[in-house]
């Protein structure tokens, strides 16, 4: 242990040798932290838990993501569950995909139409729905709750599980930092009522047997806010061999690859999630700027239409968009927008690996490839070319003809990858409004 000490001061003070000790506690810390996966942590608390004796105060539980399941069922007599899933909720996302059959579960596209589900299911059976979401999805209810569900409309309850990312005085990412805080706020000003839920059962129940009793008499939506760390780890088991069969490279893997052929002036717009954070080290790797990277860090779904606004200002610039199979699901609509503009410099390419990775690994309909086409979905729309590759060979080749594509977009590349990424992925170090002054620069080149 004093080893692993000794060389973990060593980097960090390699690292920070000019940092205050603000700077160089923050890293021990967090260095520290990587050192042990969730479950190690649990258990270390749950030891600690066991050794408080006569202070329960000093407690710190967790909910068990089945117990609560059982608990919503039984107390607000919930039977139906949708939503987006989120890095805070996973592990009860997780238990709901593995024992919820589809036609009790959706993993819906946005967050409004989770909301509108519920409220088609609560007309037809008079029970509420269980709508999960991240704080960062408000933005996708406030339409169907504030002229839908609200009572007053028409008055349809629902319970909302809200992952609270951002929740001041944690650390957390600059889109994070925003959002987090103005949660209570935006909550209230939707006239939806809201607590924090409890990590102990008897606590989460008495939360539930008030969310049932609002749901009762007001007839509206009622908000629990989960903090970090509130559910036991609850794991999804792996996907199938069968339902990779064919597929070669990870997300990560197939951007490298692709990556091989970017050109110095391309334009590059990479989507919500891991997929702009491998697009940062890869930078970092290459020893290449990051300048020619706008990294989408909120605004899951909007990638593709930042890349259309610059690409019909900028017709002589190469725009190539890097998605995410959830986040173009999340806003599909826009592929018509992009079709009718039709603009011939815009290039998109889909990261699809059927799932959300980013927050868990919950499934996408995307991955249902003997049905879902993103490519038929584009060429529907009107995009000129379409392409899908899976393996290297078709990955490469696919690569060649969209460069060699000359002024005839927009042009889709649909990539089918693996699931998964690195547990030592590493987040953007550049501020974002240093990453939007270099990329406006970069932008102005001729
Ligand atoms: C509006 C909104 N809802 C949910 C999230 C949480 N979130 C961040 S990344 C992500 C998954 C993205 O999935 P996909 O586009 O398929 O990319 P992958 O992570 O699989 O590479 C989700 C749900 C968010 N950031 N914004």
């Amino acid at each position: 242990m004093k080893r692993i000490l000794g060389t973990l001061f060593q980097q960090i003070e390699g690292r920070f040798s000019n940092a205050s000790a603000s700077q160089l506690r923050r890293a021990i810390q967090t260095t520290a932290c990587r050192l042990q996966s969730v479950e190690e942590q649990v258990q270390q608390q749950q030891k600690r838990n066991s050794e408080v004796q006569d202070m329960p105060e000093l407690v710190r539980d967790f909910l068990d993501p089945g117990e609560f399941f059982r608990q919503v069922k039984t107390i607000c007599g919930i039977e139906f569950f949708c939503g987006v899933p989120d890095s805070l909720l996973k592990d009860f996302c997780a238990y709901v995909t593995k024992n919820v059959p589809t036609t009790n579960h959706q993993i819906t596209v946005n967050e409004g139409s989770a909301v509108s589900l519920a409220c088609g299911s609560y007309m037809a059976t008079g029970q509420p729905s269980l709508v999960y979401l991240q704080n960062s999805g408000i933005g996708n209810i406030v339409n169907p709750i504030l002229s839908l569900a609200t009572p007053g409309v028409y008055s349809l309850p629902m319970l909302l599980l809200i992952g609270w990312r951002g929740e001041p005085g944690k650390r957390d990412e600059p889109q994070h930092r925003i959002q987090g805080p103005a949660t209570p706020g935006i909550l209230a000003a939707l006239n939806i009522p809201f607590q924090v839920l409890p990590d102990y059962h008897e606590g989460a129940a008495q939360s539930l047997e008030t969310a049932k009793r609002y749901m009762e008499t007001a007839k509206g939506p009622y908000a629990l806010l989960v903090k970090r760390q509130t559910f036991l780890p609850y794991s999804l088991p792996k996907k199938a061999a069968a339902d990779e069969a064919g597929l070669c490279f990870t997300r990560e893997e197939a951007l490298k690859c692709i990556s091989e052929q970017f050109h110095q002036r391309d334009i590059i717009v990479g989507t919500t999630g891991m997929l702009s954070r491998e697009l940062f080290e890869l930078r970092v790797q290459r020893g290449d700027g990051h300048e020619r990277d706008f990294l989408t860090v909120g605004g899951m779904g909007h990638a593709s239409s930042i890349a259309l606004g610059i690409a019909i200002q900028k017709p002589n610039r190469t725009v190539i968009c890097l998605d995410g199979d959830g986040a173009v699901l999340m806003h599909m609509g826009v592929l018509a927008n992009i079709a009718a503009v039709s603009p011939p410099n815009f290039k998109h390419i889909i990261f699809n690996n059927g799932t959300h990775d980013s927050v868990g690994g919950q499934p996408t309909v995307a991955g249902n490839y003997s049905q879902f086409s993103f490519a038929k979905v584009a060429q529907g729309c009107g995009y000129k070319h379409v392409m899908v590759a899976t393996n290297e060979n078709e990955i490469k080749e696919a690569m060649g003809k969209l460069r060699a594509i000359k002024d005839d977009g927009p042009v889709l590349l649909e990539l089918r990858v693996k699931t998964g990424h690195r547990k030592n992925l590493g987040r953007p170090t550049r501020s974002t409004s240093d990453n939007r002054k270099e990329f406006m620069h970069f932008l102005q080149l001729n």
